[in-house]
């Protein structure tokens, strides 16, 4: 029997702990290299801190199998058994400009079924955790179940990119949702505005390019509060492969997807 209480306590030990080295680890200069494109960076503190926990989750819970950013963990072709989803740094490139805005995220899945979800903001030291059936959490404070809202009192967690000329969607798609919200925000971490969604912050977040270390861990959270997400089609995420997301209030989700998202071409 899979002692999951231990496992919880266990992963947020180990994130907290990733947090402190990645704290200490600003004091020194950053070694920074692109990835795939002049802004998709990577610096040796993403190595190193995913590195940490794969030595740690190795050697502590031999049989779980780990798929990180960084491509250190193991090469995943299904979610059976036990599985650790690991984003290092969320948010590099704040990370590298700002020194803030970005977080470790964790999501621990069972046979592909979420069961932990950890999104550490670690400057803030806000740890956003939440354990299947058992609620989310920001550090000690439950957070609430998430209430119906309008789309015109919504916050939108966007990224202008998605409304100007772009390779995935037409502008033209969500530039009036843009409009009728009450704000939008961009915060450079998929994984933080997924708990600013869990959080009651932002009411809805949309983005055409996640990764499954983005949101694991954000949506284990959502979970926990009754927020739904999808891929931009009304689609169930695959946690193995790149998606588009819509997560959010219920309410919102749905009135974006049919409103809005049904019209895209
Ligand atoms: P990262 O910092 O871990 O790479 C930025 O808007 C958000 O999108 C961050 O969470 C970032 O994660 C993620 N992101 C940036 N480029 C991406 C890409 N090409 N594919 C998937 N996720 C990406
Ligand atoms: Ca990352």
């Amino acid at each position: 029997m899979t002692n999951w209480p231990e496992i919880y306590q266990y992963a947020q030990q180990a994130i907290k702990e990733a947090g402190q080295r990645v704290r200490n680890a600003l004091n020194n200069e950053l070694k920074i290299e692109t990835k795939s494109n002049p802004n998709d960076l990577v610096t040796n503190i993403d190595k190193e801190t995913e590195l940490f926990f794969i030595e740690k989750i190795r050697k502590d819970f031999s049989t779980h199998s780990i798929l990180g950013e960084e491509g250190q963990g193991d090469e995943l072709q299904s979610l059976e058994g036990i599985v650790w989803i690991i984003d290092p740094i969320d948010g590099t490139v704040n990370f590298v400009h700002q020194n803030r805005n970005f977080a470790i995220s964790i999501g621990i899945l069972e046979n592909g079924k979420g069961k932990i979800g950890l999104v550490y903001d670690v400057i803030s030291d806000e740890l956003y955790h939440a354990a299947s059936g058992q609620g989310a959490y920001m550090n000690d404070t439950p957070l609430d179940p998430l209430k119906p809202v309008s789309v015109e009192e919504t916050i939108l967690g966007i990224n202008a990119t998605w409304i100007t000329e772009n390779r995935r969607i037409d502008p033209e798609v969500l530039a009036p949702l843009v409009k009728r919200v009450r704000g939008t925000r961009s915060y450079g971490s998929a994984a933080l505005e997924l708990a600013y969604v869990a959080a009651g912050r932002m009411d809805a977040y949309v983005t055409m390019r996640l990764s499954p270390w983005d949101f694991a861990g954000g949506c284990i959270l959502l979970d926990e509060v009754g927020g739904i997400y999808t891929t931009v089609d009304g689609e169930a995420l695959n946690f193995l492969s790149t998606n588009s997301v819509l997560a959010g209030n219920p309410a919102v989700h749905r009135t974006i997807l049919e409103e809005y998202l049904a019209e895209k071409k």
